[in-house]
């Protein structure tokens, strides 16, 4: 976690979207000290802690604000090149006649991914973290702010390419989405086992290259299964769309349970 690995904490982003509330930035404080020599084992939990507590916060009040307007947020995680945009897009392709849609992209550098969501003329707003490997949950808040969702909408939000620090950080999503694509190898879900265990969904992309490939997609699941035994499971061909029909019934029967207002 990022504490310990200093991959995010502490490194200078860059802000393209800067935003209005005050960000005390006490995370960039302890992950310079997370380096210093001679750091206690003790005081390292401690600043895992801190860290995730302060992201805790801020999820809380994205997940209100979500439940207050039927907004259903997905939190899109996985290795880079698992093909989370290119579903993305085929995803807005089709639904977007029928929901209002936006999407947060998260990328250490470059507004591609943005670009490639607002050619589907669906609003996007890119976070840059710099040399961080995970999106947080207040850099997301912001980032809403300014997509002005819409009531009963989805918000895809899709995190930095990366199959170990997302997993930790609570975006105020209600659901993380782990993809893995089958030219990933079969093993992913044992090896990277905090990321499947997280998500409640995994959805094995690239079906159309098993032909060409020895993957064991039984084993797969049975693996994903193992670390996680809830997880739903379904897999597509993002590029054919092969499967996509499944996708789509899931996320509008997700939509519809944020339309149920509770007393
Ligand atoms: N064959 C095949 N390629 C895919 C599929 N989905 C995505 N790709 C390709 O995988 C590469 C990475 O996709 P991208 O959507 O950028 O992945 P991301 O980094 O997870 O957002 C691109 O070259 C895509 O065209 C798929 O279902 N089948
Ligand atoms: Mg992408």
């Amino acid at each position: 976690m990022c504490g310990i690995c200093g991959c995010g904490e502490g490194h200078s982003h860059s802000h393209d979207h800067e935003h209005p509330h005050d960000h005390d930035h006490h995370h960039e404080h302890v992950a310079e000290h997370a380096h210093a020599p001679g750091l206690s084992k003790f005081r390292m939990v401690q600043i895992e802690q801190d860290i995730l507590a302060k992201n805790n916060r801020y999820a809380a009040e994205n997940r209100s604000y979500f439940g207050e307007r039927g907004v259903l947020a997905l939190n899109l995680v996985s290795s880079p090149g698992s093909g989370k945009t290119t579903l993305l897009t085929e995803t807005i392709a089709r639904l977007k006649d029928d929901l209002d849609i936006a999407v947060i992209e998260g990328d250490q550098q470059t507004a591609r991914d943005a670009e490639r969501i607002r050619a589907t003329g669906v609003a996007a707003v890119q976070i840059n973290t710099g040399k961080g490997c995970h999106l947080d949950a207040h850099r997301v808040g912001h980032a809403v702010e300014s997509l002005e969702l819409k009531q009963h909408s989805l918000l895809f939000i899709e995190n930095v390419g990366n199959l170990v620090c997302p997993s930790s950080f609570d975006l105020g999503e209600a659901h993380k989405v782990v993809i893995l694509s089958v030219t990933e190898g079969e093993d992913k879900p044992i090896k990277y086992p905090d990321m499947f265990h997280a998500a409640d969904f995994m959805i094995l992309n690239k079906t159309d290259l098993l032909p060409y490939l020895d993957f064991d997609t039984e084993q797969c699941i049975q693996y994903a299964k193992q670390v996680n035994p809830r997880i739903k499971i379904l897999s597509l061909s993002a590029k054919t769309g092969e499967g996509m029909d499944s996708w789509l019934r899931w996320l509008k029967a997700e939509l519809d349970l944020q339309r149920i207002d509770y007393a």
